[in-house]
């Protein structure tokens, strides 16, 4: 038997989304130490994190420090994808001087983006691949079935359980927007496939197919919606042993507290009426032709760059300077 423990997006920051009641760092403190003695109860061999472990690509060194001592109190490796909060304009490249290296290179326990094959004597063989967010995640389904490199390639695939873990859009249910993938299309090579980036979750969910798909919601409550403030907090559990042989549950973090404590409810009617706000907004801007509205920045960037053919490293210049005004604001 092995075991895994799974987490959602964690967001980690200094200081408080707005809405949040009470002190947000306390409780990604608290709730990563809980993670953490679950991780050690359960013998598990690693916790896998599907990406945007910072809330944004640069932290302040204080805030940098503080969550470095508490990862180095993992009791086993933390083997974590990058997701878009955690680089530059949505540019993976620009990852190699974004925070979450910093903390790689300060917590010898976490990986980022490497994945890892488990060939433990007496236990089942396990791989794990990661995608990290880059542009092409969730275009026409892309970013859901493994690429295994050339020299690690195994010529008996028939006994190791493959899990993919993807910081991407997976949905069990059509958005009000474009950029997503629904789990009942999404095609996969994998027998396990964890997915962060939506914070909600749709937990576990088994395809008639044997694939097995995980996102727990993120690991602390951020927006004040509705959803957010009534989803409970879990992680999952993942008990493999062997190639087609294994369970996954769903396990409540106890020292969550519940939504309605940490989330101002009051403001979501506030909330409520700017994204109506932004519905009329999207309708001003709308072509004649009809063309797809485009509210977030980073596509109406990259639409104009399409049509106006520019250099990509002036639109990626573009996209860092957006990307570093809004971690001001
Ligand atoms: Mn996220």
């Amino acid at each position: 038997m092995i075991r895994f423990l799974v987490t959602g997006d964690l967001h980690l920051k200094g200081a408080n989304p707005r809405n949040r009641v009470g002190s947000y760092k306390q409780a990604a403190i608290d709730k990563l130490r809980e993670v953490f003695e679950m991780a050690k109860a359960y013998g598990c061999e690693a916790i896998i994190q599907p990406g945007d472990v910072w809330d944004s690509p640069e932290v302040a060194n204080g805030v940098l420090l503080e969550y470095m001592a508490v990862m180095k109190e993992s009791p086993c490796p933390i083997i974590a994808c990058s997701g878009n909060h955690d680089v530059y304009g949505y540019n993976l490249e620009s990852l190699e001087r974004a925070s979450l290296h910093i903390l790689e290179l300060l917590v010898p326990k976490l990986s980022v983006n490497k994945g890892m094959g488990y060939r433990v004597t007496d236990k089942p063989y396990v791989d794990i691949t990661m995608q990290p967010y880059e542009g092409k995640v969730d275009v026409d389904g892309w970013g859901y079935a493994y690429e295994w490199p050339e020299n690690k390639r195994q010529t008996d695939y028939s006994d190791i359980t493959h899990i993919h873990v993807v910081h991407g859009m997976l949905l069990d249910h059509k958005p009000p927007f474009d950029k997503f993938t629904l789990l009942e299309d999404v095609k996969t090579n994998a027998d396990i496939v964890i997915t962060g980036h939506d914070h909600t979750g749709y937990g576990i969910y088994r395809r008639a197919d044997g694939v097995t798909f995980i996102n727990p919601g993120a690991l602390l409550r951020s927006a004040a919606s509705i959803s957010e403030i009534e989803r409970p907090i879990q992680v999952a559990l993942i008990e493999i042993r062997g190639k087609g042989d294994y369970d996954v549950n769903l396990h409540n973090i106890m020292c969550a507290r519940p939504g309605n404590e940490v989330l101002d409810r009051s403001k979501i009617e506030a909330d409520q009426k700017r994204a109506y706000a932004m519905e009329s907004f999207a309708a001003l801007i709308q072509s004649d032709a009809g063309e797809k509205v485009l509210i977030d920045i980073n596509s109406i960037v990259e639409q104009v760059a399409a049509s106006e053919k520019y250099e990509p490293a002036v639109v990626a210049n573009a996209l860092e300077r957006i990307a570093a005004e809004r971690a001001n604001l």
